[in-house]
């Protein structure tokens, strides 16, 4: 059965969600960020992958990894392929960065930054306003429901709760209502939450 080492912040959050969707057994292990190549968190084991036990990090890396074994939430098509990839990568190297800094600068610093706070919100703010407008353009960013609508909804959903505000961004507000009222969206993100 997948191990999975995580923490309900966006980057397990999402591989919660893909667990969830597909169905794949899975068990939680005791948190143990150290058990991770750069002591971060996400990290699953899959002891009956096919060429042996795979143990990955990096939460992108991991979404492509279980929706290839499950044979799902990854298009086939080529241009829907990367459309997939494109929006995965834009959360993991845009807005999900930007979160952890803008969160980093505006709750955890023991000094506030005004200048750091405004920069991050700032990125949030533009790389939102990308989002609506593919959002706007379709009910899900790959065209349909994929790895990328799950690795970007955490990001949005926190990024919701001070950052910026879902009803000046009504396609992302809707899309993002229509993940929440999934399941195993709810169970993904509610995961290990207590
Ligand atoms: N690029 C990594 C980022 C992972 C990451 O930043 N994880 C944070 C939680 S969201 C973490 O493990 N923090 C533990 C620590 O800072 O000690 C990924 O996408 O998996």
């Amino acid at each position: 059965m997948i191990e999975l080492w995580s923490w309900p912040t966006p980057s397990g959050q999402k591989v919660h969600i893909l667990l969830e969707e597909t169905g794949l057994p899975y068990k939680l292990m005791p948190m143990d960020a150290d058990a991770a190549p750069n002591k971060r968190i996400p990290v699953i084991i899959d002891p009956a992958s096919t060429q042996g036990p795979i143990k990955l990090s990096e939460s992108g890396a991991i979404l492509l990894y279980l929706a290839e074994k499950a044979g799902n939430f990854i298009p086939t098509d080529m241009a829907a392929r990367y459309m997939c990839l494109q929006w995965t990568m834009f959360q993991i190297a845009g807005l999900g960065p930007a979160f952890q800094h803008y969160h980093y600068f505006s709750q955890t610093a023991p000094e506030k930054s005004p200048m750091a706070i405004k920069r991050f919100k700032q990125v949030i703010q533009r790389l939102a306003g990308v989002l609506e407008k593919r959002l706007a353009e379709d009910d899900a960013l790959a065209g349909t429901y994929s790895i990328a609508d799950m690795a970007v909804y955490p990001s949005v959903a926190a990024a919701a709760a001070g950052a910026i505000n879902l009803d000046a961004y009504p396609a992302t507000k809707r899309w993002a209502d229509k993940m929440a009222a999934r399941p195993a969206v709810a169970r993904g993100m509610a995961l290990l939450r207590g």
